[in-house]
């Protein structure tokens, strides 16, 4: 199995490129719960230790529907399965410039949840344009136990969030582990609730927020993930949300930019523009770098052919 590692302003990305399962046609949605259902080990054997690690995510690229796209793409992780991933689209961006097979300046691929348009500015840098997001529940309150009360939004910005006006420490290195425990136990406290995205969603995506450390950013943030692994980058989803709530606020104009800082420091930059039917669209620019093309073996024989599963929230 061929498979290319890029990272997007350090959020690891490894985009399979050949020898991945075939879904055969129909919806992107309908193939990504076919992937689940019929071939979750290849999930697994990507993704986990010991050929990956908890904080991949994986990108299967496969034959879009919509004609206009380059391809269609099925995120995934070292738990679920993602409906998009914005530093993972931009991986994506970057593998397919690698592999010579970009040839205008925009170029659009399909997920799960929509069409994404990904415009190339610099060697390294381009912008995605993300699926509509919205605002969904505006200051939910959670008692999150000793943690205190714990009050934020959910929203939608290609997958469900949580976001959390204040953090319960500061937002850095030293405190990853704390943040971590913290975020799963208001995740458990959105679930004891029945606080859920549009439909039942699950809010699988937890975000806390805070002031910035780089003073061109606007905000920092530490974003938890399905799988208790925290985002390396601002989150391309999370920041999406992030301007969607900004946006129902009034607190940001079209075109505006925001500055989305992450807990190791790397940037997104963030604006939005109102679509045909008033929704919010965001746009996120970032950069992602090529770290490694490989060819993923599988010995029968090995019993962690599919890799090591830890136990997960
Ligand atoms: O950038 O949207 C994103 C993302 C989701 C999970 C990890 N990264």
């Amino acid at each position: 199995m061929k498979v290319i590692d890029t990272h997007t302003e350090g959020e690891p990305t490894r985009v399979v490129v050949t020898g991945g399962p075939d879904l055969g046609e129909g919806p992107l949605s309908y193939r990504l719960k076919r992937l689940q259902r019929e071939f979750d080990s290849f999930r697994q054997a990507v993704i986990l230790e010991p050929r990956g690690s908890d904080v991949l995510v994986g990108a299967l690229l496969c034959p879009p529907v919509d004609k206009r796209c380059i391809t269609g793409v099925i995120f995934f992780n070292n738990n679920t399965y993602l409906g998009m991933c914005g530093h993972g689209a931009l991986g994506v961006a970057k593998t397919l410039q690698h592999l010579g097979l970009v040839h205008n300046k925009e170029i659009y691929i399909e997920t799960p949840v929509g069409v994404v348009s990904i415009v190339f500015n610099e060697p390294n840098s381009a912008t995605i344009e993300n699926v509509p997001s919205f605002l969904h529940l505006e200051n939910v309150c959670l008692d999150v136990g000793d943690l205190g009360i714990i009050s934020g939004d959910v929203a939608w910005g290609g997958n469900w969030f949580f976001l959390s006006n204040n953090a319960p420490a500061p937002l850095i290195l030293e405190n990853v582990e704390y943040l971590t425990e913290a975020a799963k136990r208001v995740k458990l406290a959105l679930n004891a609730n029945n606080i859920t995205g549009v439909d039942g969603a699950e809010i699988d995506h937890i975000e806390f927020f805070s002031g910035p450390r780089n003073p061109d950013a606007n905000s920092k943030n530490f974003v938890l993930c399905p799988g208790d692994a925290y985002d390396r980058s601002p989150c391309g989803t999370g920041t999406s949300a992030k301007i969607a709530c900004l946006a129902a606020k009034g607190q940001l104009q079209p075109g505006e930019q925001w500055i989305q800082e992450s807990i190791i420091g790397s940037t997104f930059s963030a604006s939005y523009h109102i679509g045909n039917d008033g929704q919010i669209i965001p746009s996120i620019t970032g950069r992602a770098f090529v770290s490694a093309e490989s060819t993923l073996l599988f010995d029968n024989e090995d019993p962690f052919k599919y890799g090591i599963q830890h136990h997960r929230l």
